[in-house]
């Protein structure tokens, strides 16, 4: 098995350890930063969203191996950076107001991150103009979570700030959480419903591709 195999294994496993030390064992032997990531840490996130989907593993497994991916993510960032590797796009994500529910928030972000994207984390309880500020600073994704049926109509508020600033058509906005559906995405006018990390991932690549 090759050290990328292992690192790719340990992501799959949720192994923090392992997987940081995959991956300096593979800066040592040579291997590039771009490969780790592309061939071990996305490969290892892309089994884990499949095993998920599959009903195979469930929400702590997945929240384990999203650690265990941040953890080698944060050793091979400042190679990546080095390497200048290309951010696939610039996603501003946070809780809407009023909602502190953020392990949902941090999966989607962690997987995205580990999908190329530039993650801007707005944290929990973000208000619509943190949101518009984050565009003006650059985001081309807006990503927003709610768990509460009483904070997932400050999306809207959030779409509407947006469109206020004139900034709607310069980006795209997805929205995702238990209580959200399609038909709620839709009639708010965003861009696009995920129903979890996995699909979060499948979706801005769609949005962007508009
Ligand atoms: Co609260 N809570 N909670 N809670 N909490 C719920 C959501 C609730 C359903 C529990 C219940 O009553 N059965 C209920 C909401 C009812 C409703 O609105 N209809 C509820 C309530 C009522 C409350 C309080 C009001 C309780 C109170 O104080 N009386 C309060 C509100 C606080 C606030 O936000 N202002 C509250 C507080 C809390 C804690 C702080 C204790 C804690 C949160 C800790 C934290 O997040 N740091 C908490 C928890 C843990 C839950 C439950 C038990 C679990 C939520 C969770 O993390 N799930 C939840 C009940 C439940 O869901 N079974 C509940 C795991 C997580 C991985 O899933 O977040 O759904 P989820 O994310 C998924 C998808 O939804 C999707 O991908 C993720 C991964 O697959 N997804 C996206 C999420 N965001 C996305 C964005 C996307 C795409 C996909 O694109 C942008």
């Amino acid at each position: 098995m090759t050290t990328i195999d292992e690192l790719r294994e340990a992501v799959v496993d949720g192994q923090a350890k392992v997987a940081v030390a995959k991956v300096g064992e593979g800066l040592a032997e040579g291997t590039e930063a771009g490969t780790l990531l592309r061939d071990g840490l996305i490969a290892g996130m892309g089994q884990v969203g499949q095993l998920y989907e599959e009903g195979e593993i469930f929400v702590p497994e997945m929240l384990v191996a999203a650690r265990a991916m941040a953890a080698a993510l944060k050793v091979l960032k400042p190679y990546l950076v080095e390497q200048g590797v290309k951010s696939n796009g610039k996603v501003a994500i946070g809780t809407t107001q009023g909602d502190l529910h953020d392990i949902g928030k941090n999966l989607v972000a962690m997987m995205l991150e580990g999908s190329g994207y530039e993650i801007v984390d707005l944290g929990v309880d973000v208000p619509a103009d943190k949101f518009v500020q984050a565009v003006r600073e650059g985001a081309n994704v807006v990503a927003m979570s709610a768990l509460l049926t009483t904070t997932m109509t400050n999306m809207q508020a959030t779409i509407e700030a947006l469109r206020d600033a004139g900034l709607r058509d310069q980006v795209r906005i997805i929205v995702g959480g238990a209580p959200i559906t399609k038909t709620y995405a839709d009639e708010i006018g965003a861009d696009g419903y995920a129903e979890d990390a996995s699909s979060a991932v499948r979706l801005v690549k769609e949005v962007l591709a508009v």
